[in-house]
């Protein structure tokens, strides 16, 4: 299935350097799901029938924040697949393809690849690896994070490819521990505003940002999902929600429980553009 890129002609929104979101993409967990990689394996065994309720309730709020979905089938042989944010980073009308870390996920980024026939696509290549959910467009910088899952090579290819389309933005990379992507345990709560986990170990400051970090029961709150004038956050969090109450009208609590046991969060289960 093809979906079609953006058109690059309309105001800058939330997103700040990105138009505002009119679609999705979404692909349905498989049965296989629970066999995915996982760093919380302390919160026990995920249920298929919780993850998918959980899943549909994300994909009802996405409608309801007015994006347009499409959802691609289940791949038995990817029980990660369903995190497609990690598979590629959509900018105007350009996709660029990462190149996942772990063996399980590599090949990914080719299943995802047809339905982003629509866009200018650019490979990551050679040594880089690379996942979206390092990657978090700001109102007015690229935070690039490097991880165990992206390192500088695919850093600076993907820099490039931004520079190239978007002009001469402020990209910054972010190398960190302690949480598996950078928007994990970070993400913009408001233009400006970020929120974060303090699981996650910064190894550089954050400058020309307000940055609140979360007590540590709520960790897992810190990543949240604005989409234009709405936001998504996890059900659960008291704190995050005062926040999110304070700068969104439209606050969407999700139940995220079994998503997190297999370390995926809000920002991972979809593309948008
Ligand atoms: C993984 O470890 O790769 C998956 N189980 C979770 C990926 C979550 N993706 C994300 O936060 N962007």
């Amino acid at each position: 299935m093809t979906t079609p890129p953006v058109p690059t002609d309309r105001p800058a929104a939330f997103n700040g350097l990105l138009p505002p979101f009119i679609r999705a993409i979404v692909r349905r967990p498989a049965a296989s799901f629970a066999k995915g990689l996982t760093n919380r394996a302390y919160l026990g065994v995920p249920s298929y029938e919780a993850t998918l309720a959980a899943f549909d309730s994300y994909v009802a709020a996405l409608r309801t924040a007015g994006l347009e979905v499409t959802e691609l089938e289940a791949d038995e042989s990817y029980p990660d697949a369903h995190f497609v944010e990690d598979a590629a980073v959509l900018f105007n009308d350009t996709a660029f393809i990462c190149r996942p870390a772990t063996p399980s996920r590599r090949g990914e980024e080719q299943l995802m690849a047809p339905a982003l026939a629509g866009f200018r696509r650019v490979y990551a290549e050679g040594d880089a690896t690379i996942e979206g959910g390092d990657v978090l467009f700001c109102k007015d910088r690229v935070l690039i994070g490097l991880s165990r899952r992206t390192n500088r090579v695919g850093a600076e290819q993907l820099k490039r490819a931004i520079q190239e389309r978007l002009g001469d933005i402020r990209v910054d990379f972010i190398p960190f521990t302690g949480v598996l992507h950078l928007k994990t345990g970070l993400t913009e709560l408001a233009p400006g505003l970020l929120v974060h986990d303090p699981h996650m170990k910064l190894e550089t400051d954050i400058l020309g940002m307000e940055v609140v970090t979360l007590p540590p029961e709520e960790g897992y709150a810190a990543s949240v999902l604005p989409i234009n004038q709405h936001i998504l956050i996890a059900d659960g969090f008291p704190t995050l929600a005062a926040l999110a109450a304070e700068h969104h009208n439209e606050v969407h609590a999700l139940p995220m429980a079994e998503i997190e046991k297999m370390d995926g969060g809000l920002t991972c289960l979809s593309l948008r553009y």
